[in-house]
This record gives C-alpha cells, sequence and structure tokens, in this order.
C-alpha cells in the first residue's frame, strides 16, 4: 500500500463495518412466523376474580386445550403429570386457568433467581404481537415462570434472571393431587424497557392475534426438572426451544 491516505480510509471503513455488523447481532431478529394451533378465544363477559377458584360463567363457557407434549424428559405416567388449560381475555390482560395433576408439588430452591425452572412452575409463553423471532434475550416475546409461591422470572435483557411479578397475578388451589391455577396476565410490547418503570401493558381489542404457548416444569424428588411439558409440538430433537424461539409458538385470535 503506496499511498497513506487509502491505507487511513480502508482502516476506518474496516471498522465501521465492524460496527455495523455488532448492531445488525443486537436488534430483534424477527422472521414471519409459521401460523399453527390457530384459536379463537371468547372475550370474558364477566370479572375473572384471581382466587384459584373457576367459577366464572367465563370459565365455564371457555374451552379445554391439553398440556401434553413432553419437551424434555421420560414418557409421563397418568399419576405423574396431566394438564389442560383455558384462556379467555378482556381489555386489560388474557386470563389462563390451568388444571395441572402432579403427584408430587415440590419447591426446594429458595431463590427465585437460581435454577427456577428445575422446581414445579407453571411456565407461560406470551408473544403481543405475535411477530415469532428469537426472544431469548429481549422482550419480543416473554417466558414467564410462575412458581408455586406466585413468583415470576424470564430472562433479562442483561442475560440473567430477573422477577416479572408485576406482570402476572396468580393463585393457586389445590386439592390431593389437583391445582387450579388462575392467572391474570398483562402483555407487554418489545419496546418494554427493563430499566425504565414507566413501562405500561398494551389495551387489548377484538381481532388482535397474539403469540402463546403453556408448559409445566415437573419435579418430584430430582436434583434437576423430570420433565416439560408444552401445549404445542415441537420440531426438531430439541424442544426445548420456547424460551428462545417465539416461532414455536401457537397463535390465539382475541374475539368478542
Ligand atoms: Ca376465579
Ligand atoms: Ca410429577
Ligand atoms: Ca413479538
Ligand atoms: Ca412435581
Amino acid at each position: 500500500m503506496k499511498n497513506p491516505i487509502i491505507l487511513i480510509l480502508l482502516t476506518l471503513c474496516f471498522f465501521n463495518c465492524n460496527n455495523d455488523k455488532k448492531e445488525n447481532v443486537e436488534t430483534i431478529s424477527k422472521s414471519t412466523k409459521p401460523e399453527k394451533q390457530l384459536r379463537e378465544i371468547p372475550k370474558a363477559k364477566n370479572t375473572i376474580e384471581i382466587d384459584g377458584i373457576a367459577n366464572e360463567t367465563s370459565w365455564n363457557d371457555a374451552e379445554w386445550y391439553p398440556i401434553d407434549q413432553v419437551w424434555l424428559g421420560d414418557a409421563l405416567t397418568q399419576n405423574d403429570f396431566s394438564g389442560r388449560f383455558k384462556i379467555t381475555w378482556d381489555n386489560e390482560a388474557l386470563y389462563v386457568l390451568a388444571e395441572i395433576k402432579d403427584d408430587t408439588l415440590i419447591d426446594k430452591i429458595k431463590d427465585p433467581l437460581v435454577k427456577w425452572w428445575d422446581d414445579d412452575c407453571l411456565e407461560i409463553f406470551v408473544d403481543e404481537d405475535n411477530s415469532g423471532g428469537e426472544h431469548q434475550y429481549n422482550h419480543n416475546a416473554f417466558a414467564y415462570h410462575i412458581a408455586l409461591n406466585g413468583n415470576v422470572v424470564d430472562m433479562s435483557t442483561k442475560k440473567v434472571g430477573k422477577m416479572y411479578n408485576s406482570h402476572v397475578e396468580s393463585k393457586i388451589t389445590t386439592t390431593n393431587n389437583t391445582s387450579v391455577w388462575e392467572v391474570k396476565m398483562y402483555l407487554y410490547e418489545d419496546t418494554y424497557n427493563d430499566n425504565s418503570n414507566s413501562n405500561k401493558p398494551v389495551k387489548l381489542s377484538a381481532n388482535k392475534k397474539v403469540g402463546f404457548a403453556i408448559a409445566y416444569c415437573d419435579n418430584d424428588y430430582s436434583e434437576e426438572r423430570e420433565n416439560f411439558i408444552g401445549s404445542i409440538p415441537v420440531e426438531g430433537v430439541d424442544k426445548n426451544r420456547g424460551w428462545i424461539d417465539a416461532n414455536i409458538f401457537g397463535t390465539l385470535k382475541l374475539i368478542e
């Protein structure tokens, strides 16, 4: 390189090009989501009281859907786990009623931000704008782990567990091996900022589509969770994709 000015220009271009690449990695990558398990969800006719008791007319009218896809662990036995759920909505929030039959309920890890997936917990995946795409360490979608004591944890944009208790209100009632989880969940846009106090939940309306899946982490006696059972089939060998890839979610269509 004989001309030092050309050399300087080329060097500047090299660093600029690299910076562009870095920014691309950090932006949320959305793709065209393959639409599957499209379900029409009627609006609640009355107020849903989050008390773990499904005595509202809206719950009575809502349809049951199964939680029966083994994403992790061995095949299930009837006693070990079975689960199903219903959904409804109003302008404020999405409501989930999950009926979980689990032979042993455990919450052995006291710190809610340590291996929160290895205690029994209900995990609700939600993609407010049904965009699909990668959401591991961003808020393109959320994967709320709801613990037996009501704590709610997902990965933050800092790549560590963070409490999102203000996003999800829940109450569990348990009779013998059957637990009823009644959940009210506020939806947030992908612009949600972990460092701000002014994030506002989205108002819901008819014809809105929302990406959704639900799963249960079942541990009974083991160091790590024994099973992870979801509401939707996942293609490929690695089925533990929900916390990374919103493309695996089903789609809810909110209707009046
Ligand atoms: Ca209730
Ligand atoms: Ca079990
Ligand atoms: Ca999204
Ligand atoms: Ca269990």
